[in-house]
């Protein structure tokens, strides 16, 4: 079936009549499911959404596209959460962009587009070329558009001139074709939407403990004692992580949550697998709530780190794991003795928190046998987020909390297979063994200098060093900092192309030249010459496990991304360099065999990806505390303390994810647990802190970013929110509050944007706003 029939503009872009309510204090229950389910049969058909929502996340099903959340070894008919069904009804309508909407859509139009309203025009199913003397895109077939990009990239002057973007819903088999074919084209500049997200994770924990990855699997939730969840948002991003949640607190663990913002999911969850779930109060999840000044993250784990230390004086040998210290890690002198100095005011200047509090969460960290740390954003987008994470590991290694049942470093990645995508080579600074593999596998020297990463990606079109971009997913424009200069940058490029499912900003923010190459989404049947094929994903905790599309593409023109990279590898390189394109396209198999050969833990790959549920890959610090770091130690680091100042009057402003949003998809305009309906121009201040700057609740602000620049970056018109957010802290949605922070305000180490401190200043709006 074949709809082409969009909503209309005015029903979608007309609605910034937003309405607020309280936030709610607890998440899912029955809204959840009739949140999910309802739309799914409206929008798919009965047939089609049965068919889906039923194998998802099962073992012979599609995986979630959504979020990287694990999936339990014994899985109920409905393995999915409302945000994943979301996912699945935005990717799996029937409705598609019909071909006269390229004719009355030229970029010009498109420009002022919402992303909300260009994802509700249904699936791309054609090709399209837009000429660099044309301001409209027009279908062309397959074969003339691998021959546009192909003809391109062979006469860049250097292939360090183009750039390769992955976003994290690429499959392992189409990621590892991609980095192959662009280190074959000779360059390393493979950026990803992992320098946005967890890029601050790897770097730290390659540092501690020589594995960027999680240290816990989905079975040590259950068997831990305490759970510490930092700067994460799970009743929103990562749903079903809530039910792994329920089962530890009904085993007897505790639950701390470390968040400005009582989020709705922390607090109260009913679950909607249960009977409780539809009627009852659900579980009350966090003992314990510390409403953090927004980056006091450090300074909490190193005064909870002193404070362990200072019990463990007071009784010698019972407090801190010594053998596990002495046998296992390195630097542990010069980290106590470092902590001496650490001054209890700036402690509670940057938390935000009373000693009291803190005090409190190094009782109960004592007290637990197994801690496990989670995090997600909120630690990672801050200047300090390296030195913040290798905190974190210097507390958990104080009491040998990584490498055994029920304890870790839990970092919950984001997108479905962003953490696969790196295990394929998805990366600008793979290591020189990666490299070696490759070049041992497939006979050519691969580039080994560093590539670019997103940021710098952006940087480089800026400047003219690169000219081509090339994007396997993602909407990088809009979900980059500082909007503006990032747009102009892409639009100096001689040539973007974009692969992807459905229409976004990264389309009509083009360079002289611009396709876009529609393909097909995971809940896709994807007949290949062999076959029917599958692809594979890892999940956050390491799993890896098959996927299998379900229902027929929306288009019989559609192609896989496998496809898609294999034919533009053949139109590049011809027979540049010796692989079987060809046979790759034809059977998913024969790129396996590869990985097997090059990734790291991939041995006998297709073996083992057919055995019931995959498998896990192997973690030296997780199975057998072997740390792979340059010493063979597990190393406590020393970070300096370094903390945000907010000059009096301004703000320390974050940006987050409403419920109805996939980072830049935007579902629908509400955040149902936060009270928001109708709109997304908002901004939650304290009420205290409104009251201090002599704002009324309610009203239309300017909010502007505060750095040394000279540039000033406003967003005008946002209507102000009383919320119960730490004082002194705000929060605005991403995207539409990139344009502030600029993009050279990133974290150190990892460069990824440091969008959740940025010192702002609200006043009142004084000019008129379109209501
Ligand atoms: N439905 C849905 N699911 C998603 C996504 C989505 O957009 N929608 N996105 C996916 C992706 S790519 C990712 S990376 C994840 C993101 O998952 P999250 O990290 O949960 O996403 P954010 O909305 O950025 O939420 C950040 C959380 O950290 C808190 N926070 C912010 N700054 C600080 C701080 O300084 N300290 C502390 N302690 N807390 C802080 C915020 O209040 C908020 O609760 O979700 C994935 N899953
Ligand atoms: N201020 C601020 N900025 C942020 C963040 C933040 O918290 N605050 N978060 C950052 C994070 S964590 C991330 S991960 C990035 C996200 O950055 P990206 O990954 O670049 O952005 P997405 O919005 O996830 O990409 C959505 C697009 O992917 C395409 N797509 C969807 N499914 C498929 C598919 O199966 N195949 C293909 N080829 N395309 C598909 C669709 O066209 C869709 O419009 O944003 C970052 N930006
Ligand atoms: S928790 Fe994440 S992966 Fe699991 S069903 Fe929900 S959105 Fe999908
Ligand atoms: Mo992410």
């Amino acid at each position: 079936m074949t709809i082409h029939e969009a909503p209309s503009e005015r029903a979608i872009d007309d609605v910034e009549d937003v309405q607020i309510s309280p936030p709610k204090k607890w998440a899912a229950g029955i809204p959840g499911i009739t949140h999910s389910v309802g739309p799914a049969v409206r929008d798919m058909g009965p047939t089609r959404a049965a068919r889906l929502l039923t194998s998802m996340n099962h073992k012979d099903g599609f995986d979630c596209m959504s979020c990287a959340w694990p999936d339990p070894s014994h899985r109920k008919i409905a393995e999915f959460c409302e945000n994943g069904a979301k996912a699945v009804t935005w990717e799996a309508t029937p409705i598609t962009v019909p071909t006269s909407f390229w004719a009355e859509h030229p970029i010009p139009v498109l420009l002022e587009k919402s992303d909300y309203w260009l994802g509700m025009q249904g699936r791309l199913v054609e090709p399209v070329y837009k000429a660099a003397d044309s301001d409209a895109y027009t279908p062309i077939g397959w074969d003339e558009a691998f021959r546009i990009i192909g003809d391109k990239l062979r006469s860049l002057d250097s292939p360090d001139r183009a750039a390769f973007y992955t976003s994290g819903r690429t499959s392992n088999e189409a990621a590892f074709v991609y980095q192959l074919f662009a280190r074959a084209f000779g360059t390393n500049n493979l950026p990803d939407c992992s320098n946005m997200c967890h890029e601050s994770t790897g770097a730290a924990l390659s540092e501690a403990i020589g594995v960027g990855k999680s240290t816990v699997t989905y079975d040590d939730f259950a068997q831990a004692d305490l759970i510490v969840i930092m700067g994460q948002n799970p009743g929103s991003n990562h749903p079903r992580m809530l039910t792994a949640l329920e089962e530890a607190k009904k085993a007897g663990a505790t639950i701390v949550a470390v968040n400005p913002l009582p989020e709705a999911g922390l607090m109260r969850y009913k679950n909607p697998q249960k009977v409780n779930g539809w009627i009852g109060k659900g579980t009350g999840l966090a003992d314990d709530y510390l409403q953090i000044r927004l980056s006091g993250d450090q300074a909490l784990m190193q005064a909870v780190a002193k404070r362990v230390l200072e019990a463990e004086k007071a009784a010698p040998g019972t407090v801190l794991d010594h053998d596990f210290i002495d046998t296992y890690c390195q630097g542990f002198d010069e980290f106590a003795a470092s902590l001496e100095a650490l001054d209890e005011v700036e402690v509670l200047r940057a938390t935000g928190l009373t000693s009291g509090e803190i005090g409190g969460l190094a009782d109960r960290y004592i007290a637990a046998d197994r801690v496990i740390i989670t995090w997600a954003m909120g630690l990672t987008q801050h200047k300090r987020a390296v030195a913040t994470i290798k905190d974190i590991m210097n507390l958990l290694l104080l009491r040998g909390n990584i490498g055994r049942p029920g304890a870790g470093a839990s970092p919950i990645r984001g997108h479905s297979n962003v953490q696969g995508d790196r295990t394929m080579g998805i990366w600008e600074k793979m290591p020189p063994a990666f490299l070696d593999k490759l070049q041992n596998e497939f006979h050519f020297d691969p580039p080994r200098a560093d590539g670019v990463d997103s940021v710098d990606g952006i940087r480089a079109l800026a400047d003219g060093r690169v000219t081509v971009w090339f994007a396997l997913g993602g909407n990088l424009v809009a979900a980059i900092s500082d909007t503006d200069v990032a747009e102009s940058a892409v639009q100096k490029a001689e040539m973007t192309v974009q692969v992807s499912t459905k229409l976004n900003r990264s389309h009509a923010v083009v360079g002289r030249e611009a396709l876009i190459l529609p393909t097909m989404g995971r809940t896709e049947i994807d007949l290949q010459a062999s076959g029917e094929q599958f692809v594979s994903v890892e999940d956050t905790v390491c799993a890896v496990h098959p996927s299998w599309g379900k229902v027929d593409p929306v288009s019989p023109n559609l192609l896989s991304e496998i496809s898609i990279v294999t034919r533009l590898a053949r139109a590049t390189l011809a027979d540049k360099v010796d692989v079987d394109w060809a046979g790759f396209e034809a059977d998913y198999d024969r790129i396996r065999d590869h990985i097997a050969h090059v990734c790291t833990g991939c041995e006998d790959y297709n073996g083992r990806i057919r055995q019931e549920g995959g498998f896990v890959l192997a973690h030296g610090p997780r199975d057998s505390r072997t740390f792979p770091t340059d010493t063979g130690k597990a190393k406590f680091t020393l970070n300096e303390l370094q903390v945000v100042e907010c000059p009096p009057g301004r703000l320390l402003l974050q940006t987050i994810r409403a419920h109805d949003q996939f980072n830049t998809t935007i579902y629908s305009l509400n955040d149902r647990y936060r009270g928001v309906k109708q709109g997304r121009d908002v901004i939650f201040v304290n009420p205290l802190d409104i009251a201090a700057l002599k704002l009324t609740d309610g009203q239309r602000v300017d909010v502007h970013s505060e750095f040394t620049d000279g540039v000033d970056r406003v967003l005008r018109g946002f209507r102000l929110v009383s919320y119960p957010t730490a004082r002194g802290c705000a929060a605005a949605y991403f995207p539409e509050a990139n344009p502030l922070v600029p993009l050279g305000a990133t974290a150190e180490v990892s460069n990824t944007p440091a969008s959740k401190s940025t010192v702002i200043r609200i006043e009142a709006t004084t000019t008129a706003v379109a209501a």
